[in-house]
């Protein structure tokens, strides 16, 4: 198949979902290509049947915010009539899905079909997407969509209730994990740099928004640092940080947390945590819990969102109500003083990704979504 692949460039989850996406879909002999403002962060070498291309978007005096959806638009249509593009697969709604729908009626008016499969990913939906100022927009470009794939059944029952279109077809399809690329070996990773003394590794990789309460993360760590000797690892940047800091200042941890800011691979990084935290006030999915557990990293989080359907409660990892630091703390502390029990706990994490959400697993069902949308297959 030829298909055209827009996402976010920039770290994220949904950008980093997409771009493995059109690297396995390129394995499998599909053309894939990439449109977006700038070189995806995952896309790092050269892939035969991969391409990229830059949606650039001239700037203007007029302009205080330059219509990006529009230049995005354009560079869909350019690329689907040369390309010969039969998908536009939109990840993250806002504003992809918009620009797709667009795209789409300026070849339908060539005589020209392009199908648009729209995947969301989370703040799209439960965030941006139900700000006033999007809120039909999105519910618009959605129903619009050939065809609709959320990353778990929460974002999927979210998207019904608050877009109020119960009767949309959604097709659930998980994120993914490659487990040859996230693995349990610590032989590369950096273990000795991070925790001299062989501390215990806390660790948090994020966007630092507010919805993944990075405050929440430190006071965690505090809670857990009175009984075991660990230091925090935080990786990603944003808004958050400065709180990072202040509560790690305001507890005493600061000379124990180590901000290791944006990085392009944390792959060998992963594996050397003891525990991972994400304490989010909501995820979707959490594909970055994922690679941790891949990485044989038991993950302690909040329940009641699409996270509960990544980890197991006890089984792989904590799962704990929205706020609550002193069970997360305490749960973080039996694990690591318990090796029996936290080699369990991390087999079964490792366990999980393999058998439920690896590449192997996962991408096929997008290929056969693609079929069932360009009219060939069952859905
Ligand atoms: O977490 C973010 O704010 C980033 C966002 C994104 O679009 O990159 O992540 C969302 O998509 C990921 C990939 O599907 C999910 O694993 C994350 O759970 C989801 N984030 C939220 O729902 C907060």
């Amino acid at each position: 198949m030829r298909i055209g692949i827009a996402c976010y460039p920039t770290y994220g989850g949904s950008g980093a979902l997409a771009t493995e996406l059109g690297i396995e879909l390129a394995a499998r002999g599909h053309e894939i290509h990439f449109i977006t403002y700038a070189q995806p962060f995952r896309l790092t070498s050269f892939h035969e049947g991969l391409y990229f291309h830059e949606v650039e978007v001239p700037h203007y005096p007029l302009f205080e915010y330059p219509p990006y959806s529009l230049a995005l638009a354009v560079k869909m249509h350019e690329v689907a009539r040369q390309q010969d593009l039969q998908i536009m697969h939109a990840h993250y709604a806002i504003p992809h899905a918009e620009a797709a729908w667009v795209a789409k009626q300026m070849l339908a008016r060539e005589k020209r079909d392009l199908k648009v499969v729209t995947t969301l990913h989370g703040t799209d939906i439960t965030l941006v997407g139900q700000d006033p100022s999007f809120w039909s927009i999105t519910r618009f470009s959605v129903e619009q969509s050939d065809g609709v794939t959320a990353v778990s059944e929460y974002l999927r029952r979210e998207t019904h209730r608050a877009f109020e279109c119960d009767r949309l077809d959604i097709r659930v399809v998980p994120n993914f994990v490659d487990p040859k690329i996230y693995h349990p070996d610590r032989d590369d990773c950096h273990l000795r740099a991070l925790a001299p003394a062989g501390e215990k590794i806390v660790m948090h990789i994020s966007n630092f928004r507010k919805v993944k309460r990075v405050g929440d993360v430190v006071k965690v760590f505090a809670g857990l640092r009175r009984e075991v000797p660990a230091r925090l690892v935080l990786i990603g940047d944003g808004p958050e940080r400065a709180v990072a800091t202040e509560v790690a200042e305001s507890l005493g941890v600061q000379d124990d947390v180590v901000f290791l800011g944006k990085l392009e691979s944390v792959a060998e990084l992963v594996a050397c945590a003891d525990v991972f935290l994400l304490p989010s006030e909501q995820e979707s999915f959490g594909l970055v819990a994922l690679e941790a557990m891949a990485s044989g990293v038991p993950v302690i989080g909040t329940g009641g969102s699409g996270l509960a359907e990544v980890v197991e409660h006890g089984v792989s990892g904590f799962l704990h109500p929205v706020g609550a630091v002193e069970e997360m703390a305490e749960s973080a502390v039996r694990l690591l003083k318990d090796p029996v029990q936290w080699k369990a706990f991390g087999l079964a994490a490792r366990a999980a990704a393999v058998d439920r959400f690896s590449a192997d697993l996962i991408v096929p069902q997008y290929e056969r979504f693609y079929e069932s949308v360009l009219g060939g297959g069952d859905r």
